[in-house]
């Protein structure tokens, strides 16, 4: 270690700890290279032990009442409230992205707070009328035990929330490992659970790398669901190990998400809305917009607005105001992302701005992508077809709604989609047509609210859902009860 630059710990069982080895890795601002912090990196004994306290502290946890639950639930949302400025601070440090969506990630993760906190009070079963006389039956739900939540770098606080939140508000326990890139942010969200109150080992975290870490969790014994978002590659292999072990397995994956625009849309709305889905979070969203679906009749006059747009946004650190895209999270994403862009060029994309990394001045010692277009492209191109999480934007002319539906539905994602039009009959078409888990009518394709379902179709999930009532089913399993109050043996299908 060369720098006074501080030391993180695991939280396991309420305390502090250091990895058992003592081993740490950094962590950088990708805007500067500045060193923020070393963090464990952690072991399977760390993971033992991690499990082991979820495990005692599920025991307890259960039987507390759930609207006490919520209860701390609601002062976690107030401090989350009172600490959001600070925490997105320390977000747009770690990660990059401007301040505003550091706040906004810190947001998502407040009203979370207090949307489950109020599911302490409801956490609805529901009774139906049985066959029999003097019986009665009811569905409830119960927690399920310890959880495992493997989270990404692109929304440091918010997606852990939408994992945790539910998972405690039906009384299971939780071991978080955060992405190695953003590791500060989780260490605070666990501060601040405990300082509202939680039980010890109610929560608990354990960082370090996906292959020791992320293989320990998946594998441990006493670990009942896994909770997971990132990449479709590493989705897929938590899904094949933990379908070996028969766990409950909870996917949000990758998205290739369009922006449709008619030849009726309202192309200055439209230039907004594409702005913000593509190249916000400088393109590292599951839900970012990564194509461009465009009646040919419109093509050109959407272009004379949007490139001008597109070259004024302005690079740098997150943490100046005046800035509009942060840089991209590390090293081998800004390659992934350039090499993209060679094969977009290679296929025979046209580039119509960006596509270099920008390391000048100021920037030189950060991951500064230059937000990216291309047209020209048609959609079995690799970069019309794969995620490729950065500023690339790739716009596919179309000439008729229909052959823009088809589009949209031949990748294999499904997570967002968007559409401008001003035509109510093509909307409604839409609605019924497209292969999108999420659609989005006259604005761009991200700004999902955590009151309802987050999730894609196809390659995106595994048919689960985040947020909403439908977030409660991957950390719930229903319980169905009968009484026979009658005081003699009924037969089901037989006496009745
Ligand atoms: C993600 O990119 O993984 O809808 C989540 C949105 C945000 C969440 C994105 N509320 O864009």
């Amino acid at each position: 270690m060369t720098t006074a630059a501080p030391v993180f710990k695991n939280s396991i069982g309420g305390i502090w700890q250091a990895a058992h080895d003592g081993r740490t890795f950094p962590n950088y601002n990708p805007a500067t290279g500045e060193l923020l912090g070393h963090f464990p990196l952690s072991s399977s004994r760390d993971v033992d032990d991690a499990v082991n306290a979820a495990r005692l502290a599920f025991a307890r946890w259960r039987l507390v009442p759930a609207p006490r639950r919520g209860e701390i639930l609601f002062r976690v949302g107030e401090l989350l409230s009172r600490y959001k400025e600070d925490l997105a601070r320390t977000m747009t440090r770690e990660m990059g992205k401007v301040l505003n969506e550091t706040q906004g990630d810190v947001q998502e993760g407040i009203d979370m707070a207090y949307y489950m906190a109020g599911e302490g009070r409801r956490l609805f079963g529901y009774t139906v009328p049985v066959e029999l006389p003097n019986k009665s039956g009811m569905a409830l739900r119960d927690p399920i035990g310890v959880v495992a939540c493997i989270t990404p770098w692109n929304f440091p606080v918010a997606i852990p929330t939408w994992k945790l939140f539910p998972a405690l508000i039906a009384g299971n326990t939780v071991v978080l490992k955060p992405a190695s890139d953003t590791p500060h942010s989780a260490q605070r969200l666990v501060e601040i659970l405990y300082e509202a109150g939680l039980p010890e080992g109610v929560v608990n975290i354990v960082f370090g790398s996906g292959q020791e870490v992320g293989e320990s969790l998946i594998h441990h014994p006493d670990v009942s669901v896994i909770s997971f978002t990132g990449s479709t590659e590493s989705g897929r292999h938590v899904a094949v190990e933990a379908a070996q072990a028969l766990k409950r397995v909870s996917l949000e994956m990758g998205g290739k998400n369009a922006v449709i625009v008619l030849e009726d849309a309202d192309l200055d709305l439209a230039v907004e809305g594409i702005l913000w889905s593509a190249y916000g979070t400088t393109g590292q969203r599951c839900t970012a917009c990564s194509r461009l679906i465009v009646h040919r009749d419109v093509q050109d006059r959407l272009l004379e607005k949007l490139v001008p747009r597109i070259e004024g946004l302005r690079l740098g650190d997150g943490l100046d105001e005046q800035v509009d895209v942060g840089p991209v999270i590390n090293a081998s994403q800004i390659e992934k992302i350039h090499s993209y862009v060679e094969i977009g060029a290679r296929e025979g994309a046209t580039l119509v701005t960006g596509g270099e990394r920008v390391a000048e001045g100021e920037l030189a010692n950060g991951y500064f992508y230059r937000p990216t277009l291309f047209k020209d492209v048609r959609p079995d191109m690799r970069i019309a077809q794969e995620e490729i999480f950065g500023p690339v934007l790739s716009l596919i002319a179309v000439d008729s709604f229909d052959e823009a539906i088809a589009i949209n539905n031949e990748t294999k994602f499904g997570l967002s989609c968007a559409i401008y039009t001003q035509d109510i009959n093509k909307t409604q078409r839409a609605i019924r047509d497209l292969t999108t888990g999420i659609l989005y009518i006259n604005s761009g394709t991200t700004g999902a609210e955590i009151q309802l379902p987050f999730g894609g179709t196809r390659g995106t999930g595994n048919g689960h859902r985040e947020a909403g009532i439908a977030g409660l089913d991957v950390f719930t399993e229903w319980k169905v009860v009968y009484t026979d109050y009658s005081g003699k043996l009924q037969k089901a299908q037989i006496d009745n």
